[in-house]
């Protein structure tokens, strides 16, 4: 940024030139003010974090996004001119990107916070387009520029840009609801990154190479240059490859791009660690609050990493998301104070006396600050809830709020100089410094005014609500456990402001969204958060956004009770697409390449400990010839692998929950132990090992053990144990048939689980599959003896096994004997309520087709049939 005759580091601390460029100040001076206005926004949004859920959001985005980025785009571009010798691109296009880039913010957060996407997106696309033109002149410069030794550091800017648009991108997609559920939480994760480590950390990283030694007022060292390089290969390739791990779901990529930058910002930190004299500083302030920073990103950084590795993906999210302020205020807050504690008294002042001057009121406590500062920070950074937290956010924001109004006095007094000498600095730049200031305190007022009506946090502002007279407050205690919201109503009369103070006392977790209005986050047990509805004109419903879980019972509704005879038939139920049709047509063909599924029992494996993984996951089957449907399925399928051992056999099972999004839990009937621990729920990407001796013979049922069981066992998730009783005379051929309902549609949809609530499935299905053993039927000789074990799934329904043209001379339900063949008398059905099962032997006469099916016709008909054929 300096050449040869106005480097500091030969001078004692003289600053550059270009810093003097008497243009430059006035546009520094806006840009100022319109960075404080935004700090100032983000602070009044942090301050409201328990009013509405998108508060959080809100003060995240107003700092990174507004305040952070225009500072960003202020300086990366100066930084360049300075340091690759370049021309000063023209100004006018200069104020055109900058005022693109803070109506684009704006654009995105007004977008977001009043639920319109298509504001959201147009934000995007503008911060887009400004940030892309900034890129444009930042490569262009490069170009027909001299170049120095900090040439390299503009790369840091350019990487940063390409960056920042990614991440925007990114968002869009998220903010707008683009990035389905299935891939939300990788891309979240992925803009979390893009635009922490890389919109913000590089650039930081990239400055400090040349601010550093300059705030020390040492020469910078040989090797800087080349290391610069180094560091950014190290990290900006980490972070590319961090940036496609997560996109794409591959967390060891994802690992191997933070540890790459992680080496990058070590390398670093070892050079300016070795750049530090013993020779006073030019601001002790500026350089302890820039090497504060630097540690809370070796800190953030190393976490980061840490977590990657040991964390589930669904968890990592509510993880990363702590990490979060201590980024936030850590680095980027304190390296913003750092630097703009020195050189805000460069570009505001001509003289070195006026500097002086300057310095001394941004440095005014100092030392106390950047105690108060980093302590708080530490305290938010520890994983402790409630007063700790509460207690760092208000350390670490009192210390903002000092900084941020001794920076106002600053800039009024640099204000004030450069409006005397307007000559020199040219008339048309005050219109534009009172229209930035002018939007910043509309903006200032939007905030004030939308979150009034809340009683937390600095309220200074008349609650300026233009609705009726009945402008009361009122706040709804509400818990989710058990499938239940409760109060599932809260009735209130019209213009009331309702707030919702939601709890989770259920071990799973939940949600709350409000139709068209807020939602929580995912609350573990015990979380808690308050929901601002604002006025409520008219009936709303809320629900948890789990799949299946609003179906399952898990709804509220809010009711005005003034009927003001205007739209309020406009939130009437969402029509149910519950049609009555005839379910699935039977006589239509699979499709080619189907096959049934393998009836035949496989002999038990040898040994006594049987080992098994099953993987919870979403699977798409076809269930009835031609009708695929989503499946919910252990091991790929539904029914789940059968098991089979013998009396006394040991069982590990391993289930694994890969299905996003959804918790899962195991529950085999087979097993005698304490349910608590091995049918606990577990949440995506988690595991458990649920090991059980079989100690009694039968035919047992399996099925996942969360709630609302019976949509988990209706969408699929069943199978059988089978343990042989001791003596067993072997069969020339032995099946398992699992019996079971079969609804058809979305899952855990509205429609579909009230066809599991009023039992009207839409087929009856033997091992998943209707009609499949009519399709491919099993086959026997004429002669053979045959046993076929049936277990009932249900969920609702049990089944009465009958086959045509045979008679069973051996029966076995529930553990025992009804019926051995030495026995004069003969079984037609073995019939078993849900959950039961047992087996039935018979012989086949003659060569023929012998169907056989649930004699319950209704059954039968609708899927639960098949056939045996018989050759001689
Ligand atoms: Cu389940």
């Amino acid at each position: 940024m300096y050449s040869k005759n106005d480097d500091p580091a030969g001078g004692g601390g003289r600053p550059p030139s270009r810093f003097k460029a008497s243009g430059l100040r006035s546009r520094h001076l806006a840009a100022h003010v319109v960075v404080a206005a935004w700090a100032v926004l983000a602070l009044l949004a942090a301050s409201a974090q328990q009013t509405l859920p998108v508060a959080r959001w809100l003060a995240i985005h107003l700092f990174l996004l507004g305040a952070a980025t225009t500072a960003i785009v202020v300086w990366s571009e100066h930084f360049a001119v300075a340091m690759l010798h370049a021309p000063q691109p023209d100004r006018r296009w200069s104020n055109a990107r900058l005022a693109g880039v803070n109506a684009g913010a704006a654009g995105v957060l007004a977008g977001v916070w009043a639920d319109l996407p298509v504001l959201t997106g147009a934000g995007c696309a503008l911060l887009i387009a400004a940030v892309g033109a900034h890129l444009v002149v930042l490569v262009r410069m490069g170009r027909g520029a001299l170049g120095g030794r900090l040439a390299p550091i503009a790369d840091y800017y350019r990487a940063a840009a390409a960056a920042l648009i990614v991440g925007a991108v990114l968002g869009w997609l998220l903010a707008t609801g683009q990035a389905g559920p299935q891939h939300y939480t990788g891309l979240k994760l992925a803009h979390v990154h893009v635009t922490l480590l890389g919109w913000i950390g590089l650039p930081v990283l990239g400055t400090l190479f040349m601010l550093w030694p300059t705030v020390l007022g040492v020469r910078m060292a040989e090797r800087t240059t080349r290391l610069a390089r180094r560091v950014l290969a190290l990290t900006g390739g980490g972070l590319l490859i961090t940036v496609a791990g997560l996109s794409a779901g591959r967390r060891s990529a994802a690992v191997l791009g933070v540890a790459l930058y992680a080496v990058g910002v070590a390398v670093a930190a070892q050079l300016f660690a070795r750049t530090v004299r013993r020779r006073p500083a030019i601001s002790a302030a500026a350089a302890w609050m820039l090497a504060a920073a630097g540690g809370w990103l070796v800190v953030g950084v190393v976490t980061d990493l840490v977590l990657l590795v040991v964390r589930p993906p669904a968890e990592l999210r509510d993880d990363i998301g702590s990490l979060l302020p201590v980024l936030l205020v850590g680095l980027v807050a304190q390296v913003l104070i750092g630097a703009l504690t020195y050189l805000l008294p460069i570009v505001l002042t001509s003289g070195p006396k006026e500097r002086a001057a300057l310095r001394a009121v941004l440095e005014r406590g100092w030392a106390a600050r950047l105690v108060v500062l980093n302590l708080g920070v530490a305290l938010l950074a520890l994983p402790l809830p409630g007063p700790p937290g509460t207690a760092g956010m208000l350390m670490a924001g009192a210390a903002g709020a000092v900084f941020l109004a001794l920076a106002v006095r600053v800039l009024v007094r640099g204000g004030r100089g450069l409006l005397q000498n307007t000559d020199r600095a040219g008339v048309s730049r005050r219109p534009a410094l009172w229209g930035t200031v002018a939007g910043a305190v509309l903006t200032v007022l939007a905030v004030l005014v939308a979150n009034s009506g809340g009683d937390t946090g600095g309220g200074t502002s008349a609650a300026g609500t233009s609705g009726a007279g009945a402008g009361t407050t009122r706040t709804v205690a509400v818990t989710l456990a058990d499938m239940r919201i409760r109060p599932a109503r809260v009735e209130v009369a019209a213009g009331t402001v309702l707030r919702l103070k939601v709890t989770n006392t259920d071990a799973q977790r939940h949600d709350l969204k409000i139709e068209d209005g807020p939602a929580t986050p995912m609350l573990a047990k015990g979380g808690t958060r308050v929901l601002d509805l604002g006025q409520v004109t008219g009936n709303r419903q809320a629900w948890c956004t789990l799949p299946g879980h609003r179906a399952a019972g898990m709804t509220m509704d809010i009711v005005v009770k003034e009927d003001t005879a205007t739209d309020s038939g406009e939130h009437k139920g969402h029509t149910s697409a519950a049609a009555a049709d005839g379910g699935p047509d039977l006589s239509a063909d699979f499709s080619t390449g189907w096959q049934a599924r393998g009836a035949d029992l496989a002999p038990a494996p040898g040994g006594t400990v049987h080992k098994v993984e099953l993987h919870a996951a979403h699977t798409t089957v076809e269930v009835a010839p031609g009708v695929q449907q989503q499946m919910w399925t252990f091991g790929g399928s539904a029914p789940g692998p059968t098991l089979h051992g013998k009396v006394g056999d040991t069982f590990e099972v391993t289930l694994a929950n890969d299905d996003e999004g959804m918790g899962h839990g195991i529950d085999f009937h087979a097993g005698s132990l304490a349910p608590d621990v091995p049918m606990r729920t577990i949440q995506p990407g988690e595991r458990l090992v649920y090991r059980f001796r079989a100690e009694k013979a039968g035919a047992w049922l399996y099925h996942c053990s969360t709630a609302p069981m019976l949509q988990h066992i209706g969408n699929g998730m069943y199978g059988a144990v089978i343990i042989d009783p001791p003596g067993l005379e072997k069969a020339d051929h032995e099946y398992v048939l699992v019996s079971s309902e079969l609804y058809l549609g979305t899952p855990g949809s509205t429609a579909q689980v009230a066809k599991m609530r009023q039992n009207t499935p839409d087929a009856w299905v033997f091992n998943g599959v209707a009609d499949q053993y009519a399709k491919q039927p099993l086959k026997v000789k004429a002669g053979d003896r045959a046993r076929f074990w049936v277990v009932a799934a249900g969920p609702s329904d049990g089944i009465a096994f009958h086959m045509v043209g045979t008679v069973f001379d051996t029966v076995y339900k529930e553990g025992a004997y009804l019926l051995q063949p030495d026995q004069a008398g003969g079984a037609q059905v073995l019939d078993l309520a849900a959950a039961q099962g047992g087996f039935v032997e018979t012989t086949f006469p003659q060569a023929g087709h012998y169907a056989f099916v649930d004699h319950d016709m209704r059954h039968a008909e609708a899927g639960a049939h098949g056939m045996v054929e018989v050759s001689r």
